[in-house]
Order: C-alpha cells, then structure tokens, then sequence
C-alpha cells in the first residue's frame, strides 16, 4: 500500500478536521443503521486525528472501553475518467469499520497500521459523502497484543482486577482515529507496490506495475543524478539506481536523496509516479557488534511513546518537532518505536535527522498460556503489514517482532514458545533479508528466552535497582553485569532496550530514594557505565524519553515517570545526565 501523496500523478487530500461522534456502550449502532449516518442525538464534537479519552473527559469517555461510530461529509471533485479514488487510514486504534455514502467498504487490518479502500465505484463525483467509521478499542483475545478485560482477568489466575481501563500492558489505551485520513485520487493503471533496497554504493529497485509499462526511477541529491529504466514483466520491474560516489547516510551525515518512480506508456507519456527521499547505508551484525556502514555502532536513546495531552494517542506534530529537537539536545543517535508502529510522520522525521529507529510490532506480553494458531496467524500478519510499510525507510535498521512475551513467567512459555519464534521469525527474515531481528526480553523470561535462539541481537529490559533491589545501586549494577555476563553466552551483540527509574519533576533527596529526580540521574549514570563496559553490549535506550499516561493503577501515579522528560517535554536532571553522558557537554 504506497503511502498517499500529491505529486505530478497523485492527489492526497486529509480529511483531517472536526468530525462527530457518537459512543455505543451497548452495541446497538449497527442494529440501528447508523452506518448511514449517526443522527445528532448524543454525539460529540471530536477532533481528528486524535483520541476522545482527554478530548471528551468531561462528558465522560476519559476511560472508555468500547465501540464509537465516527463521521464527517467528503466533498468528491469531479475527475477526469481513468481517476480512482482510494480512502486511505494511517490507522485506527485498534480497529475500524467504514462505511461511505452507507456502503460497507470493509475493516481495518493489523491495529496500529494503514489501510485502504477503493472507493471509484462507490462515490459520484461532483458530490458530498458521508464516511462513517466504527472504530473499537477492545483488542481481540487472538491478536499479537491479546486482549483482556475484567472478566479475563480472573479467568487469567490473575490476583486481582487493578487496572482502568484493563490492559495487558503499561500505557493508556487511547481509542478513536489517531492518524491522518486521506482521499486519494491516482490512476487507474498504476504503480501498486515497490521495495527499495539500500547499500553504501546502490538502490535496488523491484517495482510491481502493469505488465509490458515502461518504469523510470531517478535519484537527484548532493549534486548527482541517475537514473534507470525498464519494462514490467511478470508484474516487476528491477531497476538499480548507483550515482559515482554516494554520499552515504548516517546519524553523523543523514543524507537523503530524492527518489522518484514513474510509470510509462507507450508514448512515453508520464501515467504514475510516487516519491520518497532515501539514503545510502548498511547495517549488519557481526560477531557481538552492530555495524553502520562497516563501522561499529553503539545505540544511545530512548524508548518512546505517541502520547500527549488532549491529544492522547492522536498525531501531534507540532509535538513531533519538538521530540526531534531534543533527542538531537541529548546526543541520541537511535530510538525503539516502543510498542508499535508509530505514524509515518515519525519516520519521514527520523529519516531526515538521521535517527536510528527499532521499528517494534504490536505484540506486548504474548501470554504463552493462551496462545494458539490464530495468535501465531494474526502475528504474522502485523510482521507483514509491519514490513510492507517501513522497509524502504533508511531510518529503520532492525525490525523488533514483539515486547516482553512471557510476562507473567508462565511454564507455557519455556515449554511452548520456541516453535512460535521460529515460525515468526522465519516469516519477518523471507519478507526482510536485509535487516537483524530482535524481540524485547523481560527478566521472568530468563537470559535463556528461547527467543534469543532466532534473534540476530540479544535485546533486553531491565530494572534492578526499581522493580528489585530498589534504591541500591551497587546491588543493581552487579546484577545487571551477572546477566550481560550470562547473556554473552549466546554470543550474539547484547542490546539493553529499556532501563530507567521513575522520578517526579520536583521530587529531591540528598540520598539515594526512589521518584526523586536525583536518583533517576544516578540509576542512568550507573547503567550506562556498565553498558559502555562490556564488550558484548551495543548500547542501551532509557525508558522513557517522556513522562506518559498509563492505566489507573496503583503503582503510578498518573504516568509512568520514567521519563527524562515530562510529558509537557520539560526536562529533568535526568535529561542534563545523558546530554553529559552522550555529548560530553
Ligand atoms: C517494561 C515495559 C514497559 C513499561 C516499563 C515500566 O518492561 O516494556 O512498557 O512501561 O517496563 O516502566 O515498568
């Protein structure tokens, strides 16, 4: 699905705006049509993209669970015959219905990722729709992420029901439609896919077009241009694009050229086109490193979240701006998309200033007591929708296939899980041969996770010195070598994911002491000592760049604090640590 853009063939108008909405706690919207339209009865302004949880607090949907149906009026222009019309969703969480002009156009796939409809023959030009969206935020019981609700709590043997929303994992679960929605218009004969293949001296091309059409690519940028060409047989075209001396790109140099591809007719009249910017670079693992472009790297940064105020989950990108800004403030040179494919924005951001992106699946907690075919099946899936977004993006450099699977320590997961990761990992490697694969281990799983046995890097969260041995951090250190020590074993590069303490902005001790601003300093400080010791580890990523919101719950307080950052993005003593730490200012 190629992303939607305005160039010399394609037309991309975002609907972005103030739409309607109505919530449907008892499901009847179906029952009672409002897929034609959702009358003016109980409904709401709502802004999109964006959540209703912050927008709508105050008429209480803070904390809601459930169905909502979503509508606005698109105007369609008229257009020349051979013009189809594509609805294109960044995505919707979790997922969606639509409905235009009161036909069902069909459902969302992996949450968290885009999707489309052809709509030609649905609209008339000339004319306004309407385009009703059910969007949902229950998760399924067989998704990558399972869902869960209060009533499988305790079918789970879980001790209690303590979180609000229930969720399986620790932040809020933002509902509605959190990313742009756009009106595309294209050609009929078209350009339908393509996958760029980057080294430090050449771009392969493999573009999927009408057979017998002629294909050009072009590459300008840094004062050179190629270009190449050929004819789709098979439904392909292989192109490849080297310029004499490529400018290669990396977090010192990110430099991108412009890439254009153009369908041909006969005539050689110019029928389609789609653009991307893309640089030149590498990246492998050798032994226990990781190397960019033939030289090792070490990754310093941040998980992260998409979260802010009002807002919610909803594309910010003033926001956006702002967190490239001061991951560049800090010295950062990467960042795990932490726990989901984030908006392509995040991506065109990281391109451009040169940040290495972990782009992670949304698969939190996989509870091996509970997984069955379906699982593996939907898993599969995301990896797919995953890959066939984000593999031409420069930025990406490993794809990491889920978070913390085998939370709960269950036996199941020992007992059953090593087949699962074979057949998913097996899976992301034929659809990316190009980049190393990784999962995000938490201790209960062991320094023996028979994940690692499939992982290219032996990733890894951990908290000694919060969770366990609080507020002792020599205690916390020499655990934390005790692991790299065992996790050497594998001799694969070891990657610390997640590591970081809670602190409350304005929170001080002169001792060591839990959420206070000096102690989240000192737990970084040590554990990046200890990461930039050992041999074997490629780096480390503080949780959390920002404050953000979680679950009600009664270990945080509001958010989780382990930002460096609050969630308003000013900064804590934390902050000023890595800045010295990965700037030496
Ligand atoms: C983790 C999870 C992350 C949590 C974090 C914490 O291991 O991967 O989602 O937010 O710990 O702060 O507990």
């Amino acid at each position: 699905m190629i992303r939607p853009q305005t160039n010399a063939c394609r037309t991309a108008i975002d609907l972005s705006g103030i739409w309607r909405v109505r919530f449907d706690p008892d499901d009847c919207g179906g029952r009672d049509g409002w897929s034609a339209g959702i009358g003016t009865a109980d409904t709401h302004a709502i802004a999109i993209p964006g959540s209703w949880n912050e927008q709508l607090a105050e008429a209480g949907y803070m904390n809601y669970v459930g169905a909502a149906w979503l509508e606005t009026e698109v105007f369609i222009a008229p257009a020349l015959p051979g013009v189809r019309r594509v609805l294109h969703f960044a995505s919707v969480d979790y997922h969606a219905d639509v409905w235009l002009g009161g036909r069902h156009l069909g459902t969302s796939g992996a949450a968290m990722l885009p999707f489309a409809f052809d709509v030609t023959d649905v609209v008339r030009p000339g004319a306004t729709a309407r385009l009703v969206v059910r969007v949902t935020n229950v998760l399924p019981a067989d998704g990558p992420t399972q869902g869960i609700t209060r009533s499988t709590y305790v079918e789970e043997g879980r001790p209690r029901d303590e979180y609000l929303p229930a969720v399986r994992f620790d932040f809020f679960p933002f509902g509605g439609i959190n990313r742009p929605v756009h009106l595309v218009s294209m050609p009929a004969q078209a350009i339908t896919a393509y996958r760029a293949v980057a080294t430090m001296t050449a771009v392969t091309l493999h573009v999927e077009a009408p057979e017998g059409m002629r294909v050009g690519a072009r590459l300008v940028g840094h004062g050179q241009s190629v270009e190449a060409a050929g004819l789709a047989t098979n439904g392909r075209a292989t192109l490849t694009l080297a310029p004499d001396t490529p400018r290669c790109w990396s977090p010192d140099d990110p430099a991108l050229y412009d890439l254009a591809i153009d369908l041909l007719d006969a005539q050689e009249t110019l029928v389609d086109r789609v653009e991307q910017r893309i640089g030149f670079r590498e990246i492998r693992v050798e032994g226990s490193q990781l190397l960019l472009n033939g030289a090792p790297i070490t990754l310093r940064g941040f998980g992260k979240h998409e979260d802010s105020p009002i807002h919610g989950r909803g594309l910010n990108l003033p926001q956006l701006v702002k967190d490239f800004a001061l991951l560049k403030w800090t010295g950062a040179n990467s960042v795990r998309t932490s726990h989901y494919p984030y908006a392509e924005e995040f991506y065109d951001m990281a391109d451009a200033a040169g940040v290495l992106v972990i782009d992670e699946v949304f698969s939190i907690n996989l509870d091996f007591r509970r997984v069955d075919d379906a699982v593996l099946a939907s898993h599969k899936a995301a990896v797919e929708q995953l890959i066939a977004r984000d593999a031409n993006r420069t930025c990406v450099i490993a794809w990491s296939l889920a978070n913390e699977p085998g939370y709960l320590a269950e036996p199941e997961y020992r007992e059953r899980s090593g087949t699962y990761w074979q057949a998913l990992f097996a899976h992301a490697r034929a659809l990316d041969p190009t980049r190393p694969m990784t999962h995000a281990n938490v201790g209960y799983a062991g320094n023996d996770d028979p994940a690692f046995a499939e992982a290219d890097i032996v990733t890894i969260n951990r908290y000694h010195g919060w969770y366990s041995e609080p507020a002792q951090l020599d205690r916390a250190r020499a655990a934390l070598v005790a692991d790299f020590d065992k996790l050497a074993a594998h001799g694969k590069p070891i990657f610390v994911a997640e590591f970081g303490a809670d602190a409350l902005a304005g929170q001080h001790a002169t001792y060591d002491q839990l959420f206070t601003e000096e102690y989240q300093a000192r737990f970084i400080e040590t554990y990046w000592d200890a990461i930039t010791a050992h041999p074997a580890v490629i780096g480390g990523h503080v949780w959390n760049f920002a404050d953000f919101r979680t679950a009600q719950h009664g270990r945080r307080v509001v958010h989780n604090l382990k930002g460096v950052f609050t969630r308003t993005r000013e900064p804590k003593m934390a902050a000023w640590a890595v800045k010295r730490l990965w700037t030496g200012r």
